[in-house]
């Protein structure tokens, strides 16, 4: 089916990756279904695409079955809502925090993959592209509470692939490295010195890089199930590996 006709829902559109993701999908001529919680944020990337956008809270169930039932047919489900909590260590974590990363970035993806999967298998070539991240398979001191999550993300993403085998629909995931969007900002509780040390004298991805793996997965044949896609800086040889530069002398 051309990509005109095909239909992408995105969830967590409303800024980073899922904003950029939006508007390289609609650059591939796809009609596209927009989920967040900042309405007023989702609507403005959303009103300039002619996109539909609904409220979505991926750790509410009530939520999700709204979004859903919203959702007549689906044929890309782009799994993107998540975030980090905190960098404490394991010996300081916060069990809270733990249990906000598991429900967002774990049961989010579950709650709403299940929900669309009927109609991803309708579609006759549905796809579902997780957004994952190096620390689905990498960890680093102070990150045990996000890297637990995205790993368990990447178990989901492996065995939904497993489980789908005979069904039309692929299942990607999407691993990227240090991207500069609102994530750190998030982290970091909205301190936004702390945020900006992250990408301190390095170049991070930008949230167009990874859309534009996204559109590309989005569009092979449908024979072609990429199962995962890595993407890191050059700057960034692994997640505790960063090369920086040292801050230009003053004159
Ligand atoms: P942003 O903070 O810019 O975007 C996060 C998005 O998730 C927002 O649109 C936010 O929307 C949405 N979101 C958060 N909580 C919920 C919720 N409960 N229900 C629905 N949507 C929600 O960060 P990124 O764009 O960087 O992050 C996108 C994904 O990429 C995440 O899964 C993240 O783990 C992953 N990632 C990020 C990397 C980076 O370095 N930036 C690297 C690798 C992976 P709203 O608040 O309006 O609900
Ligand atoms: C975000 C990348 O290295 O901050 O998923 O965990 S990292």
């Amino acid at each position: 089916m051309p990509a005109a006709e095909r239909i992408a829902v995105i969830t967590g559109a409303s800024s980073g990756f899922g904003a950029a993701a939006a508007r390289a999908l609609a650059r591939e001529g796809f009609r596209l279904v927009l989920g967040a919680r900042r309405l007023e944020r989702l609507r403005a990337v959303a009103e300039p695409l002619g996109a539909a956008y609904l409220p979505l809270d991926v750790t509410d169930a009530a939520s999700v079955e709204a979004f859903a039932a919203a959702v007549e047919r689906v044929d890309v489900l782009v799994n993107n809502a998540g975030n980090a909590f905190g960098a404490e260590s394991i010996a300081e974590a916060d069990e809270a925090k733990w249990r906000a990363m598991y429900e967002l970035n774990v049961l989010g993806v579950l709650r709403t993959t299940r929900a669309l999967l009927d109609r991803l298998i309708a579609s006759g070539d549905g796809q579902v592209i997780n957004v994952g991240s190096i620390a689905g398979f990498e960890v680093y001191p102070g990150g045990a509470g996000y890297t637990a999550s995205k790993h368990a993300l990447r178990a989901l993403t492996r065995t939904l692939r497993l489980e789908l085998l005979g069904r039309p629909v692929r299942v990607c995931e999407i691993s990227p490295g240090l991207a500069e969007t609102e994530f750190a900002l998030v982290r970091f509780g909205g301190d936004a010195e702390r945020a900006r040390k992250v990408y301190e004298g390095m170049t991070p991805l930008t949230a167009e890089d990874v859309a534009e793996a996204i559109a590309w997965v989005a569009t092979r044949p449908p024979h072609v199930n990429v199962d995962e896609l890595v993407l890191r800086p050059r700057d960034q040889a692994s997640a505790l590996l960063v090369h920086r530069r040292a801050p230009a002398s003053a004159p």
